[in-house]
């Protein structure tokens, strides 16, 4: 870590907000600001109540916080509200009923857009076919699709009924799919036929169909035509969504959800175990979403609003839907690959639609700046008012890029750090009032109690890396891992002694200004291209090959992805670590995970590093794979010969 906090202190260049942004955003004076963060900390009551209530509740709610019984918080009880009807309803029967409400492209350039009161119309016809299947409150959906209208129709169409949707990537294989469809109990998935990527259909429903072999909870896989690919089908279990929207209503009056009804779960990686179930309710979710939605993006009434993320993602759930549509925003949805057919796609379309509002991840950025200057250049990107990124640390060179060749200079940049757990953004700037300093995700957002800890809970000084941590609940906090409460406290409420203090994963550090630099994960999780694997799970998909004993993984700094995975393998005696025997070993992961989770290299070795009580040493492997000397301390390791010969074998891919 102390590394990279080297590395970061020589970034000392501010940017701050034109006059003109500041004078026509939301939050365009620090006074002002002060004073509401103030507040927002002094009086949680009194601030989040006063938010929430612009919601159109249908029950109002009695008490905002009830943290009685921490680590589990209760917000806004009493109060019943909707999800899609915030989403939806309140704009369909107001002003808004023909702003559009979705733009949406296709990858092969078909496009359509919806209108509020369109996408009501939609959300409730689909909910009504959930209903005729007989899906209802409570239930679990599991939600497997390319990103198309029918994505985010189906996550509010389940919110409209109370079902629990759980989205997962679509670029997730079965067994990946099958895992979660197995903790979450579901009792239908929605897909499509396939989806288009870079010119090729992924088989969505071939891998539904892989995945749900011998589990007997699911009664109903809904299926959209997109692809139009050949599919297979159990004429008892599939449903064609077209087929099935015949013969409903298109109204659907939207359940009555209290406040503290889980909304979804969504599964992300951990340090140790299978992927957890992260479980969000709807009020604080909602009021947190909404929000944060306004103030990081500064919406006003014309934006339009592009977040790049897929819906796969908590990135995609809270400000591609939740968040933005609750604020009655025009929002992009895109489905395909940036660079299909060419490397200036994102800005073709931005400049087609008039994107105002960009959201996206560092690893695009880096990968649009390797493209070159000229695919952005080549559009007219004038109507881009501000730029946003999430996901990992960006590093200064990539900031400074997307300022400039992005954002013309003009646009301020809101570097925002959140995690799937915490729901919505909770570090960031306010676009028209915090000067920024490329690299840093600067302040906490209202409500947000953000320090740096050590390990025996002591609040570090300026510039002293440590672990980041939060002291106060807030809305859209997780409510718990969907079946496994002590994992919850464990993972994140166990790391100092009192019991409410949220242990974040991430080692970070504050200036002297205050602001916030995030390092990076400090337990086994990687992030490749923002999306989180845990060492874990690469590792137990390898050695469930045959020809592996034992596997470690480690995460490396890439230029691209900004980590890439590398993993050291030991084969059964007799089996040869040879070309073939690697490209098995990266296939089986893509199988059984995904192809994200694919190691960009794999080094045989005899053995691994191990401490004396067997432990594997992955902090020192880590140093091995980014080829540079260690200063771990050796003391404990059991063969220090294993170490010589491990540097010796060559990195081949
Ligand atoms: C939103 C999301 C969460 C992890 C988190 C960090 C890393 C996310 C930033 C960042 C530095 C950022 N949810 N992370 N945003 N690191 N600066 N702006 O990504 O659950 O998938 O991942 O991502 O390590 O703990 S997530």
């Amino acid at each position: 870590m102390s590394q990279q906090i080297e590395n970061i202190l020589h970034e000392n260049r501010r940017f701050s907000p034109s006059d003109a942004f500041r004078r026509a955003s939301r939050m365009g004076d620090e006074a002002e600001y002060q004073a509401m963060y103030q507040c927002s900390i002094d009086d949680p009551d009194g601030f989040w109540g006063e938010v929430a209530r612009e919601l159109p509740w249908i029950r109002p709610f009695e008490r905002v916080l009830d943290w009685s019984k921490a680590p589990v918080a209760s917000w806004f009880d009493g109060g019943q509200l909707n999800a899609s009807a915030v989403c939806l309803d309140q704009h369909a029967d107001g002003e808004r009923a023909n702003k559009v409400a979705i733009h949406w492209e296709g990858e092969p350039g078909d496009a359509r857009s919806f209108t509020y009161r369109e996408l009501r119309m939609e959300v409730a016809r689909f909910a009504n076919v959930l209903k005729s299947r007989g899906i209802g409150k409570g239930d679990r959906v599991a939600i497997y699709m390319p990103m198309i209208p029918e994505l985010a129709m189906a996550v509010l169409a389940c919110a409209r009924i109370g079902a629990i949707h759980s989205v997962v990537f679509g670029g997730f294989s079965a067994q990946a799919l099958r895992d979660r469809i197995e903790d979450t109990g579901c009792n239908a998935v929605i897909c499509a036929d396939g989806g288009w990527r870079r010119g090729s259909v992924l088989p969505l429903k071939q891998e539904v169909d892989k995945s749900l072999e011998g589990i007997d909870h699911v009664h109903t896989v809904l299926v959209v035509r997109r692809t139009e690919n050949e599919v297979e089908w159990n004429s008892e279990r599939d449903v064609w969504l077209h087929e099935a929207l015949e013969s409903v209503s298109d109204s659907c009056v939207p359940e009555a959800m209290e406040s503290e009804d889980v909304l979804f779960l969504l599964y992300t990686s951990g340090s140790t175990g299978k992927p957890k179930g992260i479980m969000h309710t709807t009020g604080g979710y909602m009021v947190g979403a909404y929000l944060s939605t306004r103030m990081v993006f500064d919406l006003q009434e014309d934006d339009v609003y592009w977040c790049t993320a897929d819906v796969g993602w908590i990135t995609g759930h809270s400000y591609i839907i939740y968040g933005p549509l609750a604020n009655g925003a025009t929002i992009v949805m895109y489905e395909g690959a940036p660079n299909a057919p060419a490397e200036d796609r994102f800005w073709d379309i931005c400049e087609r639609l008039g994107v105002t509002v960009f959201y996206t991840a560092p690893t695009a950025i880096r990968a649009f700046m390797k493209w070159g200057d000229e695919h952005v250049q080549k559009h007219d990107l004038s109507k881009l008012r501000l730029l946003g990124t999430v996901g990992e640390p960006i590093n200064p060179e990539a900031w400074t890029w997307y300022h400039r060749v992005v954002g013309g200079e003009r646009c301020p940049i809101v570097d925002t750090w959140w995690q799937t757990e915490t729901g919505g953004i909770m570090l960031t700037p306010l676009p028209g009032c915090t000067d920024t300093k490329p690299g840093s995700a600067t302040r906490p957002f209202f409500g947000v109690d953000a320090c740096i800890l050590n390990e025996e809970g002591q609040v570090l000084g300026p510039n002293q890396g440590g672990l980041l941590a939060l002291r106060k609940p807030w809305p859209s906090m997780l409510r718990g891992i969907w079946g496994d409460e002590q994992r919850f406290k464990d993972t994140y409420w166990s790391k100092w002694p009192d019991g409410w203090t949220y242990f974040a994963g991430d080692g970070a550090r504050q200036d002297e200004d205050g602001y916030f630099w995030v390092l990076g994960r400090v337990d086994d999780v990687i992030n490749v291209s923002g999306h989180r694997l845990s060492t874990m799970e690469v590792e137990s998909s390898l050695v469930a090959h045959e020809a592996v004993v034992e596997a470690a993984v480690v995460g490396r700094p890439d230029d691209l992805t900004g980590e890439a995975i590398v993993a050291f393998v030991t084969t059964l005696t007799g089996i040869d670590g040879n070309d073939d025997v690697r490209a098995a070993l990266i296939e089986h992961v893509a199988e059984q995970i995904g192809k994200l989770a694919r190691p960009q290299e794999i080094r045989f070795t005899d053995a691994l590093p191990k401490t004396r009580s067997g432990k594997i040493m992955r902090r020192l492997l880590r140093d091995v794979a980014a080829g540079r000397e260690s200063n771990q301390d050796m003391s404990t390791i059991e063969d220090a010969g294993v170490l010589e010969r491990l540097r010796l074998t060559d990195g081949q891919k």
